[in-house]
């Protein structure tokens, strides 16, 4: 992998990078899909960073991004952002999407990440349309890692094979990744 935008089909709490992201609800106190694959593979350290984060500023915002420890996991932070749940009426909801992908990837500046691994946020539970979600994601990742270099890999991870097959084409039909 020599692209510094990449996919990569399977399970996000194994991947070797400094960050992976989470797509987590504003309590920040866990679920299902990949955040409560995350919080059972990173173990209780995660979780009570998290109630800390809750008890100073009361959960997080949707689109907005908090930082703790990975746990037992490889990586060495979890990013824990809060995409928007779909809704027709929802206008704002492919705004907030890309607050979502800008605003952790903003944190991992902040905090010398080189390499990060994100989920494909709101299109599980929270039904976005994942061809819409993947190009706001692929759009709003570029523009980003454009103004900052210290970010050398950004990789997508695809979980089910609709994503996967959405990413691989439309990053395959861009250059320069
Ligand atoms: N690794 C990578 N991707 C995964 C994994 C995994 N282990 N497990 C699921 N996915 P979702 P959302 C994919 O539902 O839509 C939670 O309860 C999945 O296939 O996890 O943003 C939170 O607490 C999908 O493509 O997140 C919130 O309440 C993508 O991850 C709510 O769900 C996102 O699906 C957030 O909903």
């Amino acid at each position: 992998m020599n692209r510094r935008i990449d996919i990569f089909r399977g399970d996000i709490t194994k991947m070797q990078v400094d960050a992976i992201v989470n797509a987590a609800n504003t309590s920040l106190l866990g679920g299902g899909g990949v955040d409560g694959a995350i919080h059972r593979a990173g173990g209780p350290a995660i979780l009570e960073e998290c109630i800390k984060i809750r008890n100073r500023q009361g959960g997080c915002k949707v689109g907005e991004a908090v930082i703790t420890t990975a746990g037992n996991m490889p990586a060495k932070y979890v990013i824990h952002t809060v995409g928007p749940v779909w809704s027709q009426s929802n206008k704002q909801a492919n705004e907030l999407l890309a607050n979502a992908y800008s605003n952790s990837l903003k944190l991992a500046v902040e905090n010398q990440v080189e390499t990060i691994a994100f989920p494909n946020i709101s299109t599980g539970i929270y039904h976005f349309p994942k061809d819409i979600a993947a190009e706001i994601a692929i759009k709003t990742i570029k523009e980003i890692i454009s103004k900052h270099q210290q970010i050398r890999q950004v990789i997508f991870v695809c979980f089910d094979d609709e994503n996967y097959s959405i990413y691989e084409q439309l990053l395959s039909y861009q250059c320069g990744n």
